[in-house]
């Protein structure tokens, strides 16, 4: 438990075999459930999973790849069957600090937000420590999401590094959101719709032996037009909200009475 909050861990695992450990030996103590979500791999990354040693560690494998965001849906579904309070979303190849994730946790119990996500790029060493592609990207991206999503304050919108509440983790319409790499901006574009508090949370762009499954000429395309079709969702929205105001409000311009007719006339 953290701060008397039961905190369950989803970590997403692709062909994980040789950093999987590693993650999994640096989760903090006070961590109650550890869901592994094996995404078909091809390596030994279930059976490392089942054969670790930490306690309330399940594992749960998918007999065919639905990609990054199928994986960690499935950890969110595992994850409020156990009534986990808090639920973290860790990557399976160790490019997460798990030493900062009280730093995500901490703004949903004090109550300042219904979803933490990790902001790498306000680290002082980011240009050192992340890729320059990546960090174009990255840029870019967020920029787009401002847009499609409404939260203009936000950044780093491709961390993967986060923490809900089981109760906003209850209103998102989990078996809509889409499975592969837009993941993490199609659940700001939900979060949005119901109005949820986002919050950045600093932490460490950590690049290391891992190989990344994106392929940028495939995963550009389709986020880009997940990231338009968000933003005309949340355009239509926004003018039928205006509308219905519009018909309910009552006319707050000053009235005139004419004291001869008795007649008001609204003063323009
Ligand atoms: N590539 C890939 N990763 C998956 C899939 N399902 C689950 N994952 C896991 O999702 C996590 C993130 O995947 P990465 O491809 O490294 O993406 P990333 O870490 O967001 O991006 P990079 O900064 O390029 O490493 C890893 O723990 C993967 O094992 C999948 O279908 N494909
Ligand atoms: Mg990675």
């Amino acid at each position: 438990m953290y701060r008397e909050q039961t905190v369950a861990v989803v970590i997403p695992a692709h062909n994980e075999a040789l950093l999987l450990p590693v993650t999994l030996d640096g989760l903090p103590d006070y961590v109650d459930y550890v869901i592994v979500v094996d995404d078909a791999s091809a390596d030994r990354t279930a059976q490392i999973a089942r054969d670790h040693q930490r306690r309330g560690v399940s594992v749960l494998s998918h007999a065919a790849n639905r990609g990054v965001g199928g994986a960690i849906v499935t950890g969110y579904r595992h994850a409020l069957s156990l009534q986990a309070a808090l639920v973290v979303v860790v990557g399976a190849d160790a490019q997460m600090d798990p030493r900062e994730m009280s730093r995500l946790l901490d703004p949903l119990i004090d109550g300042h937000a219904d979803y933490a996500k990790g902001d790498r790029l306000g680290h002082p060493q980011l240009s050192a420590l992340m890729p320059r592609v990546r960090l174009f990207g990255n840029r870019v991206l967020t920029m787009l999401t401002r847009w499609s999503s409404g939260y203009e304050h936000v950044r780093d919108s491709q961390c993967g590094y986060t923490a809900i509440t089981r109760e906003t983790l209850e209103s998102i319409p989990l078996k809509d959101l889409y499975p592969r790499y837009g993941f993490p901006n199609d659940v700001l574009a939900k979060l949005a719709e119901l109005d949820c508090r986002v919050i950045d949370c600093p932490v460490t762009p950590i690049y290391g032996m891992e190989t990344s499954g994106i392929r940028i000429n495939k995963v550009v395309g389709p986020i880009l037009w997940l990231l338009l079709r968000s933003g005309l969702r949340r355009f239509i929205r926004q003018r039928a909200h205006r509308r219905a105001q519009n018909r309910c409000a009552p006319d707050s311009r000053p009235v005139s009475i004419d004291t001869d007719t008795r007649s008001a006339r609204t003063v323009s």
